[in-house]
């Protein structure tokens, strides 16, 4: 079925207007926000994308880790629907438009549809996916990782943020915990537009990221134990310094990723020490290691050269190490013809594109397991993102929004 024509628009001013509507929600302190999964903030921006949905005439099914299905009908009943959405969790200083944009983006898509009278032989789902950011429970994509088999839920609902609340009952808290099985529904595609959160659209003046991969991930959360000792009369030669292994650890995974390049990364962006007292050496000190690269070869190299160096740090110090990888995806490959459906879109609209490799994970990551899945971006501004300054135009949301409704319509096929 060919893609709609390229007079087939979005209505910017009403997806920016509600993308400004959300971001009151969980209001962060440096103009971005704090919807973190699972708190009373993300119940209420759940409740705002349910209303708009009900206003959209769509029919909603929630599954028992909280991810929100609002779907619009096709004219085939036993056509598999295709399924488009993000996430509307934040991180605690997240900005406004990670994830949301590609909830409220789908959302659009649909509004634009009830307006033209557009109808479609496959159903289109509209989807929240629960706590895609993994920052108050790890690991990142969670829900969607649920779904796609990678996670139980008995694992899932056992996850516990820092003040040691579980995520099933953060969840039946808030009143969210739905009825469905996580994965018993099936796709017969998977769309997600997010912003780029990295710096290569804007550099090279491109609108649209046409992904054609996803770089894959470690989180690696290393235990380092050292002796809880007084910082000032303890002797130098008498300390086991777990804080100082940290240190050291730090910056070998820097040496790490940098003799990687190209095409690495790596680095640290939650610590804790143990009693955490300013006079006292930590006798317990946790850190979350967090790898990625779009080569399987290179990523699992650094995995393993990080461990086996940690260790020796260790040893040297005299402080106990121990690893636990907490979050893990192999670099994903999104499915070809989805790709060009994009490309085709962006050329339709006259917009420009390049191909690109996501840098973050996404739920797309886990749902192309189960289905052919890819993804559209736009650009940020100075590609800056989990920073409460994350910005983008009215103009590259639009563009977005729109090359994502032509490639969900040619591939839900429009039904004259
Ligand atoms: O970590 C990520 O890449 C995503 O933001 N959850
Ligand atoms: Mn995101
Ligand atoms: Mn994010």
């Amino acid at each position: 079925m060919a893609a709609p024509g390229e007079n087939l628009r979005i209505n910017g001013d009403r997806l920016w207007d509600s993308l400004m509507e959300m971001a009151r929600i969980g209001p962060g302190i440096a103009g971005g926000n704090n919807r973190q999964t699972l708190t009373d903030e993300d119940a209420e921006g759940r409740e705002l994308f349910k209303s708009w949905c009900d206003e959209a005439g769509l029919g909603m099914g929630v599954d028992r880790m909280g991810t929100m299905f609002m779907t619009r009908e096709g004219t085939d009943p036993d056509a598999l629907p295709v399924y488009v959405g993000s996430h509307l969790d934040t991180q605690p200083t997240g900005g406004k438009y990670d994830g949301v944009l590609g909830v409220l983006g789908a959302l659009e898509a649909v509004r634009t549809m009830n307006d033209l009278g557009i109808r479609t032989r496959h159903p289109i789902v509209v989807v929240n996916w629960a706590n895609e950011e993994g920052a108050r429970f790890a690991p990142a994509m969670l829900a969607s990782g649920v779904f796609a088999g990678v996670h139980s839920l008995d694992y899932a609902y056992g996850r516990t943020d820092l003040e040691g609340k579980s995520y099933g009952e953060e969840l039946a808290r808030i009143g969210w915990t739905g009825d469905e099985e996580p994965g018993a529904r099936e796709m017969h595609a998977y769309y997600e537009l997010h912003i780029e959160q990295g710096p290569i659209l804007e550099a090279e003046g491109k609108e649209i990221g046409v992904v054609t991969h996803c770089q894959g991930l470690w989180w690696l959360e290393f235990t380092l134990t050292g002796r809880e000792a007084h910082t000032g009369s303890t002797p130098m030669e008498m300390r086991v310094n777990a804080g100082l292994a940290m240190a050291r650890i730090l910056e070998m995974v820097q040496e790490v990723a940098m003799a990687a390049q190209p095409g690495a990364v790596g680095g640290v962006g939650q610590m804790q020490f143990s009693p955490n007292s300013r006079n006292v050496l930590p006798g317990t000190v946790t850190f979350t290691v967090d790898l990625r690269s779009p080569d399987q070869d290179k990523l699992d190299g650094m995995r393993a050269e990080v461990e086996r160096r940690a260790a020796a740090i260790c040893e040297e110090i005299g402080v106990g190490c121990s690893v636990e990888p907490v979050g893990h995806f192999d670099p994903v490959t999104f499915a070809p013809e989805l790709v060009e459906a994009v490309r085709r879109a962006a050329e339709t609209l006259g917009h420009s594109h390049m191909d690109l490799i996501s840098g973050a994970g996404h739920d797309a990551c886990w749902a192309a397991k189960v289905a052919p899945a890819t993804m559209v971006m736009c650009p940020c501004v100075n590609g800056l993102s989990h920073n409460e300054a994350e910005d983008i135009s009215k103009d590259w949301a639009t563009a977005g929004a729109e090359v994502l409704l032509h490639a969900v319509l040619e591939t839900a096929e429009i039904v004259e």
